[in-house]
């Protein structure tokens, strides 16, 4: 990008002043919560409630305008978690200002890289310079993010001294499910141990899973999916002006199809595989393939040897015999790592491991490419489990149609296919008007609730559809969102995930739709996302949100 475009992006991003909804509009001085009925957990009641004795039950929040009382200056710190997200800035920037609001004396500390940040102490005061730099962009770079876990005693006493050290009246965590979680269990173990620091948690994460009937949709996630669709509807116009290739596109997402098909909905390319349905059909392998290779066929037939496929990050973990083959592949790699890699041959490291496999398994890792099996094999994560999210699904699955159609009749020829992968062009993007507003009241959310001394909350902003100045600012206990789930041989609170439902709306739309996007050239060309213009344009919220998924 040239320096004066660069430099432009930057001003039209620093000089965007977000929207509030009309209760957060006059500053946190005029703002009063109205608490609704004591809740309870979305499951397992009993158990969450044994777990979180000390913030369980607490009611929703919804902010009102009114006379505030006890307004004071805050001290807030801030800790950016997990994979990057547009609008993190402006979560950042919605507490800074929402705080500034009460009193200029106000603090806002940012830990840095993360959790790990918090457990050691290690931050930076936010000033009006550092705050000014990043409003309305995208990244995590104020302060950067990390993936640490804050689950043990020794991090919550160290997270404890550094609330008591700095005088922090609250700690706002921005995070997926499980930071989420960690900020619930957090907040408990402050209450338990009477330490006066408010924690609540952000609701983020571009794929799209934090989500239920009290959080509409976490930010990020509206930005990430216009970035991919206006990417391969530029692919889509390319393949139908060369008509030459097919485009297999993986999408990222760590397990949910959400952005999958988000885009499939802003594009209808030809195919799009939703990991949810191929597990509730118990797909193997070799069906998928097949479903793909079928469409690729009959395109063929009508002189169409070119198309668009989106695939999921996590498709492989969907399909039974894989998500199978990957349990035993991270046990029965403990015992032979060590020959797996001395070995020099492909076939021979297969050879080693699947000793160890059952036939089943070893059967589906012998079917794979070489390439693929190389990839199970040897990328493992520090934890010596395999990295599904490295695995080249999309090329695994052009070099298999391939092979499909060399047994096909009805296909002469050859099939030339590319393949893509969108996922970091997209997490960093400029947030999207709506990406902007929303994180922003997120972030100004927060401020009330730590202004209010209330804990154990999520930041929560709804009627989303309705435009800015509808839309309903407050809090909801996390501990509301949780039921057990077994992680690590061990029943654990969590934040249930939400992935792709087979019968809300947005699913139904895409299925009754896609045998005609299979063998026509419906595609959409949404485009670069748009920050001046109509409304409808530059503040249109996703299908999924509109269609109520
Ligand atoms: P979060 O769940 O933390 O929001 O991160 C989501 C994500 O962007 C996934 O879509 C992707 O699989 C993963 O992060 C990649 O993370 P990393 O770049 O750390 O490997």
């Amino acid at each position: 990008m040239s320096q004066t475009r660069s430099k432009l992006c930057h001003s039209r991003a620093t000089d965007y002043q977000p929207k509030l909804p009309v209760s957060l509009r006059e500053g946190l001085a005029k703002v009063v919560v109205e608490a609704g009925e004591p809740t309870e957990s979305i499951a397992d009641q009993d158990k969450i409630k044994a777990l979180f004795p000390s913030t369980y039950g607490a009611p929703v929040a919804k902010f009102k305008v009114g006379e505030a009382k006890d307004v004071r200056p805050l001290n807030v710190g801030v800790v950016l978690s997990g994979g990057q997200a547009p609008g993190g800035h402006n979560v950042i920037s919605g507490i800074y200002d929402g705080v500034k609001s009460a009193s200029q004396d106000s603090r806002v500390l940012g830990f840095l890289g993360g959790p790990g940040g918090l457990v050691d102490g290690k931050f930076i005061e936010i000033d009006d310079d550092i705050m000014d730099n990043y409003r309305n962009s995208g990244g995590f770079d104020i302060i950067g993010s990390g993936r640490t876990k804050l689950e043990d005693e020794d991090q919550f006493k160290a997270c404890i001294e550094v609330a008591k050290t700095n005088n922090l009246d609250a700690i706002v965590i921005i995070g997926g499910d499980d930071s989420n979680t960690n900020a619930a269990v957090l907040a408990e173990y402050f209450k338990a141990n009477n330490v006066v620091c408010s924690v609540v948690g952000c609701p983020k994460t571009i794929d799209g899973d934090l989500k239920n009937k009290y959080i509409e949709t976490p930010f990020g996630f509206d930005t990430a999916a216009k970035t991919y669709a206006a990417l391969i509807g530029n692919i889509a116009r390319d393949a139908n002006s060369a008509k030459k290739y097919w485009h297999f596109i993986k999408l990222m997402g760590r397990s949910a199809t959400h952005i999958g098909l988000e885009c499939a909905l802003q594009t209808q390319p030809n195919v799009c595989l939703i990991s949810e349905e191929v597990e509730a059909k118990q797909m193997t392998l070799a069906q998928v393939v097949s479903e793909i290779t079928d469409v690729v066929e009959a395109r063929a037939k009508n002189g169409k040897k070119f198309g668009i496929a989106l695939i999921p990050e996590g498709l492989v973990e969907f399909i039974p015999e894989m998500k199978t083959l990957i349990r035993e592949l991270n046990d029965a790699l403990v015992g032979c790592e060590a020959e797996v890699e001395k070995a020099a041959k492909i076939e021979d490291k297969v050879e080693i491991v699947s000793k160890h496999l059952t036939a089943q398994s070893a059967a589906v890792l012998s079917d794979l490419p070489a390439g693929i099996q190389l990839q199970l094999l040897l990328d493992r994560d520090p934890h010596g489990n395999v990295q599904v999210s490295l695995i080249e699904t999309e090329k695994l699955l052009i070099e298999m149609v391939a092979k499909e159609l060399e047994n096909r009749e009805g296909y002469s020829g050859k099939f030339k296919a590319l393949n893509h992968f969108f996922g970091y062009e997209g997490r960093c993007a400029h947030p999207s008007n709506f990406d902007a507003d929303y994180a922003y009241a997120l972030g100004f959310s927060a401020a009330v609730l730590a202004q209010n001394k209330m804990t154990g909350y999520i930041s929560a902003v709804s009627n989303l559809k309705a435009g800015v100045e509808n839309w309903v600012a407050g809090g909801i206990p996390t501990s509301m969102l949780m039921n057990i789930e077994r992680r690590h041989g061990e029943d654990k609170p969590v934040i249930q995930k939400a992935l792709v439902d087979l019968e809300g709306p947005a699913f139904k739309k895409f299925a009754e739709n896609r045998e005609k996007w299979a063998m026509e050239e419906a595609y959409l060309y949404p485009g670069a996302i748009q920050y001046f213009g109509p409304s409808e344009i530059c503040d249109a919220i996703t299908e999924t949100l509109k269609l109520g998924a």
